[in-house]
């Protein structure tokens, strides 16, 4: 089988042996990490969820599908590194009511590695501590994730105390994950959204005036 393939389904079955001989053997033939990551390891992931909804996975299963999936990061020296930077300030944060940071820290290490200052404040975020950030790092962009539907409304929350604390000019807003989508940013008044890490990095230099290869 493609190793590809093997990849995929042996992080669906939660296979972790065979999961991490297929990877070793992807990044052995010269595959991009990143192009394995939001390639087959995402699709898994999108299996597993499927799984999960139709009852066959437990909220077990997910919590081992996103261990695997945080060491194979770490196997692949993805991991988060501060560097001082020129492009501009990023706080980031999965938003009040959702823990799913899988996503939200690959862009979170996407854009460091594109050369933004990015200020983690993890999962389960609330406006204040967006709105404390912002102020105290002068933040450029607010990047916000939400996999829930039911959490993804609170970005506008958020947006609307940027506009009550008068910082709303100051910032651009860029948002992202699983529950939301272009038309849902433009309805909540977000400047920007992106699909992955990657088209992340691509809007948040958009929004910032920044070349796309600057
Ligand atoms: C792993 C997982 C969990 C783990 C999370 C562990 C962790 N440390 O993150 C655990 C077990 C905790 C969990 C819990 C729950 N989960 Co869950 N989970 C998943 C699962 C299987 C994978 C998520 C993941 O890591 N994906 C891989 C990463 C790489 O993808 P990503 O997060 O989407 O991020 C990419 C893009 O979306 C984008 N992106 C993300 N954020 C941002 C931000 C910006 C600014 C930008 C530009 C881009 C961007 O770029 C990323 C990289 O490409 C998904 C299924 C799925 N399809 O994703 C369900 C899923 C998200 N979960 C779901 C549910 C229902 C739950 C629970 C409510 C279950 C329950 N009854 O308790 C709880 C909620 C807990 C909470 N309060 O948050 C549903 C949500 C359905 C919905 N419509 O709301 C899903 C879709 C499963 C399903 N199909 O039913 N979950």
């Amino acid at each position: 089988m493609d190793p590809k393939e093997r990849l995929k389904e042996s992080l669906v079955e939660l296979d972790e042996d065979s999961f991490f001989e297929a990877l070793k053997d992807l990044l052995a033939g010269g595959e991009d990490p990143w192009d394995i990551i939001l390639g087959p390891m995402s699709e898994a992931m999108d299996e597993i969820g499927k799984l999960y909804e139709e009852g066959e996975y437990f909220i077990a299963e997910m919590l081992v599908a996103a261990d695997i999936f945080k060491k194979a990061l770490k196997e692949m020296g993805i991991e988060e590194s501060d560097s001082e930077s020129s492009l501009g300030v990023v706080v980031i944060g999965t938003v009040k009511g959702d823990v799913h940071d899988i996503g939200k820290s690959l862009v979170a290490t996407m854009l460091r590695a594109s050369g933004f200052k990015v200020i983690d404040l993890g999962v389960d975020v609330d406006a204040d501590r967006f709105i404390h950030a912002v102020r105290e790092h002068d933040a450029d962009i607010v990047a916000m994730s939400a996999l829930l539907t039911t959490t993804r409304n609170y970005m506008k929350t958020v947006i609307d105390r940027l506009k009550e604390e008068g910082l709303r000019d100051r910032v651009k807003v860029l948002i992202g994950g699983l529950s939301t989508s272009e038309k849902f940013a433009e309805k909540i008044g977000a400047d920007g959204w992106g699909k992955n890490a990657i088209e992340g990095v691509e809007v948040a230099k958009r929004l910032l005036g920044v070349p796309a290869n600057g």
